[in-house]
């Protein structure tokens, strides 16, 4: 199946090793799913137009005498396939050492190891070329209040984070850190649990330049909040340095769907946002990553027609966002929506606050004026709708 649809490299599609990799164990039962070889999972999303792959550091190396050569042959796989690595990332969740997360674990020696830990995946990262590492802490928070001090926690994130930065700096690798906020699960309340949360934080790093964001549709939705309203405001600050889209029914657990299901709706302003809205706005131009789980439900084919799946909805949706914002009847309706005048600024050059102050204004004939909203968004509908 080959069609307007199937994705090019050039449209900079990327995946997790462990998105298609994952073998369906969850809190109430085990794998469903053989284990997938990393040089497969290479070959298939080359073939399906994918353009890189990403990984933690125990999804693609063994911690053991068969290192190199486990990655020797990754490397060949890349090659033959032409495909990238853009990011890697630490698994500083899955190990029982980390039961009370790494950076932040009350165990000292855990926070030393944890460290030691992310370096040595840097260390890989660089070598494979990502420019971008993603600092997920999963396990970075807790389940009662007693159980953490909150403000001592903050002061060991940072520290782990500038020590990172600074070790980053010192090797020359060209990467830049982005941190993935999530509210909660697996640990009942995670620190830097939405994108506000994260983008503060970021402030009172040593090197606020190298870290950024990868904010994730699920984990935002999570928490009831408009992801494409996150992100906006992310490049808003020049901080949205990844994205990690997938599919989420709103708050409840982490549900990781395929891109485009979920909140449809959600999905197609969120690409809106990420094409640069009604154009003024910069548009995003790194890589789009999916961080998703094939359903437990699927078996070891389904979970490429999943792939293939968020790959398409994802080009389904720029394309309707482009002929949207396009359409010459939206265009108008952006007009009377005085869409493009919020771009205008409030004050004249060279006006005061005195000016605005000493004016009149004809508040009866401001209070009539509608926006019309609802015919703006309609249209948009329409085209999400497929009518349009
Ligand atoms: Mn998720």
């Amino acid at each position: 199946m080959s069609d307007t649809y199937t994705p090019v490299p050039s449209d900079k599609l990327s995946f997790g090793l462990w998105t298609i990799g994952w073998r369906g164990v969850d809190v109430f039962g085990g794998a469903v799913r053989d284990e997938l070889d990393p040089v497969e999972a290479v070959e298939r999303l080359s073939s399906l137009g994918a353009a890189a792959i990403t990984f933690h550091d125990d999804d693609l190396v063994p911690n053991d005498a068969t290192r190199e050569k486990v990655l020797d042959r990754f490397t060949a796989a890349l090659a033959e396939n032409n495909v990238a690595v853009e990011m890697a990332t630490t698994n500083l969740f899955s190990s029982p050492v980390f039961k009370d997360g790494g950076f932040t674990s009350n165990d000292r020696e855990v926070r030393r190891y944890a460290l030691a830990k992310a370096a040595r995946n840097i260390d890989l990262g660089a070598r494979m070329g990502a420019h971008t590492y993603v600092m997920w802490g999963g396990r970075e928070g807790a389940e009662s209040g007693a159980a953490k001090d909150v403000h001592a926690a903050l002061d060991r994130m940072k520290e782990g984070i500038d020590t990172l930065c600074a070790y980053v700096r010192d090797q020359g690798y060209d990467i830049r850190f982005a941190l993935e906020p999530k509210p909660n699960e697996p640990r009942g309340d995670i620190l830097l649990p939405t994108v506000g949360h994260a983008l503060a934080f970021i402030n009172d790093l040593d090197d606020p330049d190298r870290v950024g964001l990868n904010p994730e549709v699920g984990h935002e939705e999570m928490s009831g909040l408009n992801y494409a309203h996150g992100i906006a405001q992310a490049m808003w600050h020049g901080k949205l340095f990844h994205i990690d889209l997938n599919g989420q029914n709103g708050p409840r657990f982490d549900q990781d769907l395929r891109f485009g299901a979920g909140n449809a709706r959600g999905a197609f302003w969120a690409v809106d946002v990420l094409e640069g809205s009604a154009g003024r706005a910069p548009r995003y131009d790194g890589y789009v990553h999916f961080d998703y789980k094939p359903p437990r439900t699927e078996d070891a084919d389904d979970v490429w027609e999943t792939a293939r799946a968020n790959m398409r909805n994802y080009l389904i949706l720029r394309e309707k966002v482009r002929a949207f914002r396009g359409d010459p009847e939206v265009q108008q309706a952006m007009a009377e929506s005085r869409i493009l005048d919020l771009w205008e600024p409030t004050m004249s050059p060279g006006e005061t606050l005195a000016d605005l102050r000493s004016a009149t204004y004809d508040l009866d004939g401001l209070a009539k004026r509608g926006m019309h909203f609802e015919r703006l968004d309609q249209l948009a509908l329409e085209y999400l709708y497929g009518v349009r």
